[in-house]
């Protein structure tokens, strides 16, 4: 799905801003008629979650509607009308002047409606939106399950089978925006590396029957144009690019690519992309980019800020950006869900390597094959959605198809006795799964990120193996020094059987800002950077693991639990307003962050 974009083909225009609100609990607005008004509405603001908007609302995941009016100019009739949802948590259901434009399931993506047919040029046009976000077993990421581990060991309360607040609505811009009738539909950049020449692959879908186009890229040294010549709507351009400035952390290098249907005096639509020269493999213990090993240094992250709750936060995207160069990442995980676009461009023009994740978060496969087929589903359709966003994106190095999935033999160890048959359920959902991600995109590894006690069959599906780790907090608790030995014989062990290489994506010590201990107890500062610094020895004198990933980069705000006070998750290494907690600055010196002067 291509980014909108103005240009002399194409209008934008964001929507967003104070619309009107209105809870409906009952569930009585549909035939109430109220996507022609709502009746007592409030404001809301657009992007935001409702939750801390209000004093009403902090734990409401029921319906709820959102309604706003604009003018479209008349000089958009005869082209395509388009609205867009950013983001909707979770499920949506669109209106456009009274009618219903399409329905959406999944809180992380965009998604689009053609409006054409009912949108009114040169006229007031009336947007409303019913957003829900019921907490259930089948959903993706799954809530309200009685089987799901999270609730089992924390009994956290709204009921989700994940470590973070179930935000909900409309947390990324609503756009409007066109295309011609005859437009391009899609395209997919891969590049490639011989020698010092960069070959550029590109395809491209339209929608009509246009004969030809051409793509052209711009950049240093190289502006550059192929034809495209389309079959069945569809093309092919190679274009090679000698002495390629090569996209990397280092030297983040953006090209840009303009695709055009039609030639010479009759152009009908163009779009620009933004892309990077880059290969990825994996070989032996190595993960190269460009041939050269990387070292992943960075955090698992959340998006989530005070009042804004997960709704997009521009200034706070800057501000981490920041923060992760001033700290000296090079990488982080879309924990636990997708990020949005504006996180991916800033990732490509920063350098900084994305694990690109899915909302499958604590998945489990006790609760019959139903359910399991219809979260299967349901995950699919997410992975795909996310490939179709951001398939074109250098930043993005690695596919996370799910966040520690539970298999029965783990909720065994809590003695909860699961049936038999969910240990081969789990087995043919990730088969389906990776087979799905590996033939929508056979260009970047793929991972399923494992927590302590994942069958190591399922870890031995990942390219990379990614595992969550706690010892010292969870287990060997005040012990840092027995959680490192355990830590260690597990990674050996791991790798011994594998013999892959492994990024820790999870590690961290919940700690109370301001809190301080000599000798180092668990929430203090002290003990963070102790926890931090076991980890990250036991990593450098392994040349199998590949990188490190700090849970969390900050504070953020969870269900409420006896494990977290105040309904906060406080493994931040900065707080939730980004200051710098004692193990940022210890970060910052074993990663050699830059000044803010060197901050591009
Ligand atoms: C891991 C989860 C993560 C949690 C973290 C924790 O992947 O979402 O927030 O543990 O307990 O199991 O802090």
């Amino acid at each position: 799905m291509l980014y909108p974009q103005q240009n002399k083909f194409r209008n934008v225009t964001d929507i967003s801003g104070l619309w009107d609100f209105k809870l409906d609990p009952e569930d009585e607005g549909e035939a109430g008629e109220w996507f022609l008004g709502l009746p007592q509405a409030r404001k809301i603001a657009v992007p935001g979650s409702w939750n801390e908007q209000f004093q009403d609302t902090r734990d409401y995941t029921g319906a709820a509607w959102y309604c706003t009016e604009h003018v479209i100019p008349d000089s958009w009739d005869g082209e395509r009308i388009m609205l867009r949802t950013n983001s909707a948590t979770y499920g949506a259901k669109v209106w456009v002047n009274g009618v219903v434009a399409g329905e959406h399931l999944g809180g992380h993506v965009p998604f689009e409606f053609d409006i054409t047919s009912i949108a009114r040029p040169g006229e007031v046009n009336r947007v409303a939106i019913r957003v829900e976000n019921h907490l259930e077993p089948t959903r993706v990421p799954p809530g309200n399950a009685y089987t799901g581990l999270f609730k089992r060991m924390s009994g956290a309360y709204p009921n989700t089978s994940y470590d973070f607040f179930p935000y909900s609505g409309l947390h990324r811009p609503v756009l409007l925006h066109t295309t011609p009738v005859n437009h391009i539909e899609d395209v997919t950049v891969v590049t490639e590396i011989e020698g010092s020449e960069g070959i550029v692959r590109v395809s491209v879908k339209q929608s009509g029957a246009v004969g030809s186009g051409s793509v052209s890229l711009d950049g240093e040294n190289f502006p550059a144009a192929e034809d495209l010549e389309f079959e069945d709507g569809v093309a092919q351009a190679v274009l090679k690019v000698p002495s390629a400035r090569l996209w990397s952390p280092a030297d983040p290098y953006l090209y840009n690519l303009t695709v055009t249907l039609g030639s010479g005096v009759v152009e009908f639509d163009s779009h620009s992309i933004e892309i990077g020269i880059r290969t990825i493999e994996v070989r032996g213990d190595q993960f190269l980019l460009n041939g050269e090993p990387v070292f992943f240094k960075g955090f698992g992250r959340h998006e989530d800020f005070a009042i804004h709750g997960r709704g997009q936060n521009l200034p706070l995207l800057i501000k981490d950006y920041s923060l992760l160069k001033w700290v000296g990442a090079n990488s982080y995980r879309t924990s636990h869900y997708p990020y949005s676009e504006e996180e991916m461009q800033m990732a490509d023009r920063e350098g900084v390597l994305i694990i690109d994740e899915t909302p499958a978060v604590g998945l489990f496969f006790d609760d019959g094959q139903e359910n399991i087929a219809v979260r299967l589903r349901e995950t699919m359709k997410q992975q795909a959605e996310l490939i179709a966003r951001d398939k074109n994106h250098p930043s993005v190095i690695m596919w996370s198809v799910a966040n520690e999935p539970i298999s029965v033999d783990i909720l065994k160890q809590y003695g909860v006795e699961g049936p038999a048959e969910g240990k081969q359920a789990a087995i043919d959902f990730f088969d389906e799964l990776f087979a799905l991600v590996r033939s929508l995109d056979p260009t970047r590894p793929v991972t399923v990120v494992g927590r302590a006690g994942t069958p190591l069959e399922w870890l031995a599906l990942s390219d990379v193996v990614c595992i969550n780790r706690y010892y010292g907090w969870y287990s060997h608790g005040g012990q840092m020094d027995e959680g490192r030995k355990a830590l260690e014989a597990e990674v050996d062990e791991i790798y011994r059987v594998l013999k892959k290489p492994i990024i820790i994506t999870e590690f961290g010590a919940d700690t109370i800002a301001g809190m301080h201990s000599d000798p180092p107890e668990m929430f203090s500062e002290e003990y963070q950077v102790e926890f931090l610094r076991a980890y990250l020895d036991v990593a450098d004198a392994r040349d199998f693991i590949i990188g490190m990933h700090v849970w969390n980069f900050a504070d953020f705000k969870t269900g409420q639990a006896v494990r977290r006070p105040g309904g906060m998750n406080l493994k931040g290494v900065f707080t939730r307003d980004r200051r710098p907690k004692m193990a940022a600055t210890y970060l910052r010196e074993r990663w050699g962050g830059r000044g803010d002067d060197q901050v591009s």
